[in-house]
């Protein structure tokens, strides 16, 4: 007879060993409970955050100030809806499926990121998005490509270059405003002065206050903490604020010689936490318009329901790939 304890103590072992080994762990693999929801905490998090994310710079579509600006934007709103379906087919093969997720994004207990409870005022916002938001997913998610739970890497690989063209595009609507008339450079330092901190948060909590680093460290999950990624952030996006010929609306920025560091000053921490809560400037209407969005959407589920129902026998690939 087998010995449940001995056994669950060698999958542990064997799971600390591969977690050691540097190793991936794949969705058939036994892992810990606690591995596993976390998992899908920080993934379903994510794959939430990219699809309500798309609201702030969908809303400029029909606004961009050229056809070229629109056909850019559109593709950059398009790309962060496949990261959403990337990652939701990342948390599924965790055991959770896609329409409980969804659930709980729409009944308001699941979190997504802060930053999208901003409102984009202006096209300089939508500069201000793609150099700074998609900045600061960039520096976030290029060591999630070494996450040790194998699916949530491998999107992060794909999704790490979308995001560079993102950030690329932002910058670039924000150097053309920067060298054009005083009335557009005015207008990107006002859309960088309100979106330099909230983007900052996007990081997280600091350390003292992270509830979920020090284990999803141990796990490989996290590869930096909280802090150290921020850090990472500012002093990347300090040159690149100085070539854009805009400054960091913070007077502690400066560099610090012995740390080899930019020095910056305190978030505002109960903002921070008053926006995942609940209370941000826009998290009513993000939360509305995605219930709506998918009650408008619910044909197309139906419709996509019904087919794989007409074609599973004939095509079972097609359900099964
Ligand atoms: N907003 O213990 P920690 C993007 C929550 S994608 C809201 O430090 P953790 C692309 C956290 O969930 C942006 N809540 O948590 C794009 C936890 O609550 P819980 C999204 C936050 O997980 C661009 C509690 O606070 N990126 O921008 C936030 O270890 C443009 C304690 O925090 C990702 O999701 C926040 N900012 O570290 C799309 C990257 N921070 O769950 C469209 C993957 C923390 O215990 C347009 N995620 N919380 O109830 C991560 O790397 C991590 O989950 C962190 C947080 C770093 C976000």
């Amino acid at each position: 007879m087998t010995d449940v304890a001995t056994d669950v103590g060698t999958e542990q072992e064997a799971f600390d060993a591969l977690i050691a080994a540097d190793q991936r762990v794949e969705p058939r693999d036994w892992m810990p409970d606690d591995y596993r929801k976390t998992l899908t905490r920080q993934i379903s998090q994510h794959a939430h955050s990219e699809i309500i994310g798309m609201q702030p710079e969908g809303n400029w579509i029909s606004r961009a100030p050229s056809l070229k600006r629109k056909a850019i934007l559109m593709a950059k709103v398009q790309d962060e809806a496949g990261h959403g379906l990337y990652l939701y087919s990342a948390a599924e093969t965790l055991g959770t499926p896609r329409h409980v997720l969804n659930e709980q994004l729409l009944n308001g207990r699941a979190k997504y990121s802060s930053i999208f409870n901003y409102p984009c005022r202006t096209w300089a916002d939508v500069g201000a998005v793609g150099w700074l938001v998609d900045g600061a997913a960039i520096a976030n998610q290029v060591p999630l490509c070494r996450c040790s739970y194998g699916p949530y890497g491998r999107a992060m690989v794909r999704v790490c270059k979308e995001e560079s063209f993102h950030q690329r595009q932002g910058w670039e609507i924000l150097y053309t405003l920067s060298h054009g008339t005083p009335e557009q450079k005015k207008m990107a330092q006002d859309a960088v002065d309100r979106m330099y901190a909230p983007a900052l948060m996007m990081f997280g909590p600091p350390d003292d206050q992270s509830s979920n680093s020090d284990k999803s460290m141990a796990w490989k999950i996290k590869r930096f903490s909280n802090d150290e990624l921020r850090q990472r952030f500012v002093d990347m996006i300090v040159p690149q604020a100085e070539a854009l010929g805009l400054t960091l609306p913070d007077p502690d920025l400066k560099w610090n010689e012995e740390r080899q560091h930019y020095d910056f000053g305190e978030l505002d921490w109960d903002e921070f936490w008053k926006v995942v809560k609940g209370g941000g400037p826009l998290n009513v209407q993000r939360l509305n318009r995605r219930i709506e969005a998918h009650r408008e959407g619910a044909w197309v589920r139906e419709a996509a329901a019904a087919y794989a129902a007409k074609h599973t026998e004939t095509v079972p690939n097609l359900i099964g790939a």
